[in-house]
């Protein structure tokens, strides 16, 4: 029995032994978190850290024949790695021991295929002991992700590689301390190296890992670790269906033992599923997990990283945030700028609770005892809460501030403990005497986080309209956050105009578009920009009028306009939407040509009006895909002078690309040409259309 209930036991068997009328505790309401579970939840923020060998061929994910000599980080520090999560207030580390090429970044007694053998440190590196050893220097918790795809090993597909992939789960779970999770990544490509046979083997990753036996492995080896799994039988952790940093508003900690999980499950939990299964948000700083060179543009602004709090933490999960390391060894200053930037804001955001000095009154209160008043929802005691009577389901507490009163912020928790209550509940505020709705949500669980426009009131409602038990509410906090200006949104039509939109209706914007730092001197955006067809770097930000402050620049590299593009393979109109510069818009193939595309490559031509020198080209999938069809996972890409000869100058994957679906970048040796054809060798749902949000060239 944990200590504060073992507590509170003694507590009521003394009172009543005494004489007085205690009220018995509320029940729980099931399904109830593990201790594990628990004291996972508390963590709430703590970092992913993303190498292997494929940083140093610059891919998503290794193909599992890289050459280990590759490997070679040069300034490789985890103490920096370690440095920059502990100052961003993150609580613990998950590192990418084996990411899917099969490459072990500890020296494993079972392969070759690892650290043991690269030139660099003579082979005698073991990165996940240098990294648990960071950890515990600087009070962090130490998670590890072992790929249970393995594109480099001889046996992958066969009962072999079960024991293989055991003995470096045994080696992991036992050689570096105190492991707080594990990550077994559900991914499966199909195709790889696998010992030189070089084919695609396909697995059925709901029994070919014998996971009830490994979760027996793992439990037995690390009693206190929780267990992420997407690929098998339900573990302890889910993941929440998207790599874009926000799980549903509402959110369920609950799940089916047994049975498939749909998208939307993952997304939003079960209210009446019987196992405890809570969500963690992961996502990277960057739009991919490991290092490109590339995305040294595309790190995730403070008002991104701000959305992704309150789309995380704020909605009853946690938030797993991801660093790629550089080929040097080292965690970009960049992307250290960032954390600390939201670090700070955070900071900053919640500075100042204030419910603290505020008054608190509800009129239910179980047994009328004081041990359950609406007091308890504001001390600072997360164990203590504020409880009503068994019979109830809708209740209201309300919060009197001394003197009217500033907030924009309202956070609350339920002590889930004894499960998770709430259905739904609203918010409201006494402004001048009115009492009026700031917010409607659904569910609460550990922890809500809701934003609104700030409201002066004196007095703050908050009723629970509807609850699977009596309501229990731990902690109620408001806040005023100071507001942050988000950069504004850059996009280019096929005509080559920009248009730069603020994030909010007040905000003006400036840019420049040579690349140079826009300030409120630059030129003001009041209608879309003309580009005459050239190549743009543009830079804008969003300044508030009246203090000048700005936001963080948005930044564009565009390359020649697609204007004079035509597109040759269909008459459809509906294909531009491929050039349209709207990422929101896509294009799929018609029917008749997606039935044709289940023996022929789906391809897409495009007559670019004029010879070019192309060096790569850049595919956006389509966004919405979930929705209308797949999306290109295998791709050839060829070039032509007269749409008859064609040359192909670029084939390969897009790793990934399902769980992230953001712009892939190919490069290739330097082509004249008229046409390009995109082909889709392969999508996300065998047979079906190609979805093409947008698709562009890179000219030299
Ligand atoms: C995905 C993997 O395929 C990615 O490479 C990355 O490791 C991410 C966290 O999970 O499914």
């Amino acid at each position: 029995m944990p200590k504060t209930l073992l507590f509170r036991s003694a507590f009521f068997l003394l009172t009543s032994l005494a004489g007085f009328a205690q009220p018995t505790p509320p029940q729980p309401v099931g399904p109830l978190p593990s201790e594990n579970q628990l004291r996972w939840q508390k963590m709430e923020y703590y970092a992913f850290i993303h190498f292997s060998i494929n940083t140093y061929t610059d891919m998503a994910w290794g193909l599992g024949n890289e050459d280990p000599k590759l490997f070679n980080p040069t300034k490789m520090d985890c103490r920096q790695w370690a440095r920059i999560c502990k100052e961003a207030g993150m609580k613990g580390i998950i590192f990418t021991a084996k990411h899917h090429s099969g490459f072990c970044l500890w020296p494993s007694k079972y392969t070759d295929y690892s650290v043991k053998n690269v030139p660099w440190r003579n082979g005698k590196a073991d990165i996940v002991r240098e990294l648990a050893d960071a950890c515990k220097e600087y009070g962090l918790k130490f998670g590890v992700y072992l790929s249970p795809w393995d594109r480099n090993h001889a046996d992958y597909g066969k009962p072999e590689y079960i024991t293989y992939f055991r003995n470096q789960l045994t080696e992991l779970l036992t050689n570096y301390g105190d492991i707080f999770e594990i990550w077994f990544d559900g991914a499966n490509g199909g195709s790889g190296y696998y010992g030189g046979a070089n084919e695609t083997r396909k697995i059925d990753s709901k029994t070919y890992y014998d996971w009830l036996d490994t979760y027996k492995l793992v439990r037995k080896l690390q009693p206190n670790i929780v267990i992420w799994n997407d690929g098998g039988d339900r573990a302890d952790l889910r993941w929440v269906g998207t790599e874009a940093g926000y799980v549903g508003e509402t959110n369920w900690s609950l799940l089916n033992a047994t049975g498939d999980v749909a998208e939307e499950q993952l997304r939003h939990g079960v209210e009446n599923g019987n196992a405890w299964v809570p969500g963690e948000v992961n996502t990277s700083i960057r739009p991919e997990w490991f290092y490109h060179e590339r995305e040294d543009r595309k790190v995730k602004t403070l008002p991104q990283l701000m959305d992704i709090y309150y789309n995380s933490i704020g909605r009853n999960a946690t938030l797993l945030l991801n660093f790629p390391i550089m080929p040097n060894g080292l965690i970009n200053e960049l992307d250290e700028k960032a954390v600390q930037a939201f670090a700070n804001a955070t900071k900053e955001a919640f500075a100042v609770n204030l419910a603290r000095n505020a008054k608190a009154t509800a009129p239910q209160v179980r047994s009328k005892s004081a041990a359950y008043d609406a007091g308890k929802a504001i001390d600072a005691d997360l164990d203590s809460y504020w409880a009503t009577d068994d019979n109830i389901r809708n209740a209201s507490l309300t919060l009197q501030f001394a003197k009217p009163t500033a907030f924009n912020r309202f956070l609350v928790q339920e002590p889930i403990r004894l499960g998770q209550r709430v259905k739904s509940f609203t918010v409201e505020a006494l402004v001048d005497g009115n009492w009026k709705e700031i917010a409607k949500e659904t569910t609460i669980g550990y922890k809500r986080i809701l934003r609104f426009p700030t409201v002066e009131a004196t007095q703050l409602r908050l009723t629970i309209l509807d609850a699977k038990g009596s309501p229990l509410i731990s902690n109620l906090e408001v806040y005023k956050a100071p507001l942050i200006l988000t950069p504004p949104i850059v996009t280019r039509n096929q005509a080559g105009d920009i248009q730069i939109k603020p994030g909010d209706a007040e905000s003006e914007v400036y840019y420049t578009l040579d690349g140079s730092m826009p300030t409120a001197s630059s030129s003001k955006y009041t209608a879309p920009v003309k580009t005459n067809n050239g190549k743009v770097d543009l830079k804008a930000i969003a300044c508030n009028p009246f203090t000048k402050q700005s936001s963080v620049v948005s930044e564009e590299k565009f390359d020649i306009a697609r204007s004079n593009w035509k597109v040759v393979s269909t008459d459809a109109k509906s294909a531009y939407q491929a050039l349209d510069g709207n990422p929101g818009t896509s294009w799929h193939q018609p029917k008749s040509q997606r039935q044709a595309s289940l023996t022929m490559p789906a391809d897409l031509v495009i007559d670019l009006g004029k010879e070019e020198t192309l060096v790569g080209f850049r595919y956006l999938p389509a966004q919405n895909w979930w929705e209308e069809a797949s999306i290109i996972t295998h791709y050839q890409f060829e070039v032509s002078a007269d749409n008859a000869n064609w040359k192909r100058v670029s084939e390969g994957e897009f790793s990934n690309i399902k769980n992230s679906p953001v712009w892939q970048t190919k490069s290739f040796e330097p082509t004249k040409a008229r046409y390009i054809k995109l082909s889709a060798l392969k999508n996300t749902q065998e047979g079906s259309a190609s979805g093409y949000a947008e698709i562009d060239i890179v000219t030299q």
